[in-house]
């Protein structure tokens, strides 16, 4: 708080505070059934992986049950979850995407 020395006012600068948005991690779930290519596939078209990186995501989803796609805002991150999860249905797999807070 600034003095004003004529008036004796105490003056409250407001800080100009940015606060970072909120993160959630797209998170993608193993399965028994869908295809090792289509999730791949997702990966590499929803989350701009390269093939190489979509491959070791997707083992790492099939050997631990869960992994994550990326970190995002959270409109974005609904985004994608949604995409998936609508793609997948349209072609008849049972594979999930959900989100949680970073
Ligand atoms: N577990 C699936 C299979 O053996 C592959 C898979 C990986 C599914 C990652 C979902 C997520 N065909």
């Amino acid at each position: 708080p600034d003095a004003d020395h004529q008036t004796g006012a105490v003056v409250q600068e407001s800080k100009p505070k940015l606060e970072r948005p909120p993160l959630y991690k797209v998170i993608l779930l193993n399965d028994d059934y869908t295809p090792m290519d289509f999730v791949t596939h997702v990966l590499q078209r929803f989350f701009g992986m390269e093939k190489a990186m979509a491959v070791r995501v997707m083992l790492q989803v099939h050997v631990e049950g869960k992994g994550v796609c990326g970190t995002y805002t959270r409109e974005i991150a609904e985004t994608k979850v949604a995409q998936v999860n609508n793609y997948a249905r349209e072609n008849q797999h049972p594979l999930l995407c959900t989100m949680e807070k970073a």
